[in-house]
């Protein structure tokens, strides 16, 4: 049956750039896990904003549904299609404009990855605030819809403290763009604001202006192995006054065992330790020396190594940065289900009670659970080998109970809508979906996503 919105929208684009055969949409139906996944009625890749308004236009004029897509690395299924919608692909959109040193700003498409940003902005002498492993893929139209948070929260903070403003398509194909960058502008709603992290419900981000740092000329990274989540926020405790503090991660034996059976590194400290604390400092004066008085006589270090060295800093992040793919590898050699990745937050004092209850409800249910994260935050990535929804439930109470969040940086999505009710009382989500109704009435704008059903 020809499906006369395929027309259209190959009007728009070009034939070239609406996938509808199996083969080309493939990748763009399943996420990295593999967990999420569903058949699309095609994939669209506009070129720039223009195409984007007409595809939104032209689809809501056939009634048709949109999963906007970056470089699809999301973890919770709202990047991927589920029952047939469009899914609207950013990644042509990779335009960056000259650096404003002055300013410490750029505007970037959706579509250019957070890798091509970083070095567009070093080239200017300057540097963006959020960095993750997925840099090579992720994209800024991604980061900018899950709020992404990463490595240097604790500095920085999270992807909306970087979005000065954005450019954005609306459900209907209209365009609303704020990308002037003013510092001080208090006319009305924050709606770039409002768009971070509302993971495609509320429009389609095209470009956003972000905000710059000095380029730091001085890095010291310090791998420290401590004996448990009680020292290493003991470590939290001496580093977190630095002013140079860029990033606090933990990880534990059982995953960085992981990491160096799939990954064949070495072991990156003489001895072995229960748990593991990479922090980081950064700065335009050398931070080496404050960074050893801070720790100095600490009575929960270990054993240390330190890198100061472009390489050598790499080789250490390298252990925290490659957890996600070593738990990815064994989860598929061990066969063993499904791997549930609950990306949550909870307050530092509730941390280490938190650890025990997940350790002790996984070993009930006999399912392998690896924790690392972003300790300064109290982010915690909780990887169950061989998950279910039951599980995810009660650990999602823990989070709750504890005042913690069972969001912290990659977004509610599919795989968490239903828990929504733990942390967003009736009156909140009454809020938000009049929002959601106002900006996206027949909910067009990845339907699934954030509210459940
Ligand atoms: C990270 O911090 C990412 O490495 C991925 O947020 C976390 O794989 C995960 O669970
Ligand atoms: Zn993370």
């Amino acid at each position: 049956m020809a499906d006369s919105l395929l027309t259209e929208l190959a009007r728009i684009v070009g034939a070239d750039h609406v996938l509808t055969d199996a083969g080309s949409r493939a990748s763009y139906e399943t996420d990295w896990t593999g967990r999420f996944s569903g058949q699309a009625r095609c994939v669209v890749r506009p070129a720039d904003t223009t195409g984007v308004s007409r595809v939104v236009a032209a689809s809501a004029a056939a009634g048709a549904c949109l999963v906007p897509q970056g470089g699809n690395t999301g973890l919770v299924g709202a990047s991927v299609p589920r029952a047939g919608e469009v899914v609207l692909s950013l990644t042509r959109l990779d335009g960056l404009e000259p650096v404003d040193t002055a300013a410490a700003q750029v505007t970037a498409g959706a579509g250019v990855t957070l890798a091509a940003l970083h070095a567009h902005a070093e080239a200017a002498g300057l540097s963006y605030g959020v960095d993750f492993a997925a840099r090579d893929s992720a994209t800024v139209g991604g980061s900018v819809a899950t709020n992404a948070g990463g490595l240097h929260v604790v500095r920085y903070g999270d992807t909306r403290a970087q979005v000065l403003g954005v450019e954005a398509v609306l459900a209907d194909g209209r365009v609303v763009r704020r990308l002037g960058g003013l510092p001080k502008d208090s006319t009305g709603y924050d709606l770039p604001g409002l768009l971070t992290g509302s993971e495609g419900t509320l429009a389609v981000v095209t470009r956003a202006r972000l905000r710059l740092r000095p380029l730091p000329r001085h890095r010291v990274v310090a791998l420290l192995g401590v004996g448990s989540t009680h020292a290493a926020l003991d470590v939290l405790a001496a580093v977190r006054g630095l002013p140079s503090l860029s990033a606090v991660e933990w990880f534990h034996d059982d995953g960085l065992r992981l990491v160096r059976q799939h990954s064949g590194l070495p072991a990156p400290l003489p001895a072995e330790h229960p748990t593991y604390v990479l922090v980081e400092c950064e700065g335009q004066e050398p931070v080496t020396e404050t960074l050893a008085g801070a720790l100095d006589g600490l009575a929960a270090v270990g054993d240390v190594a330190v890198a100061e060295d472009r390489r050598e800093r790499a080789a250490l992040w390298a252990y925290r940065e490659r957890h996600t793919e070593a738990v990815a590898a064994e989860s598929a050699a061990s066969g063993g289900g499904p791997l549930h990745k609950l990306d949550v937050a909870v307050p530092l004092a509730a941390l280490g009670d938190f650890e025990a209850a997940v350790r002790r409800r996984c070993a009930d249910a006999g399912a392998q659970v690896v924790l690392f994260g972003h300790l300064a935050e109290g982010n915690v990535h909780v990887n169950v080998l061989g998950g279910n929804d039951d599980l995810d439930h009660a650990l999602l109470l823990e989070v709750a109970e504890r005042g913690g969040t069972i969001s912290a940086e990659h977004g509610v999505g599919v795989a968490k809508a239903a828990w929504l009710p733990l942390v967003r009382d009736a009156t909140d989500r009454a809020a938000m979906l009049a929002i959601k109704r106002s900006l996206d009435p027949r909910g067009l704008l990845n339907p699934g996503v954030l509210f459940a059903g």
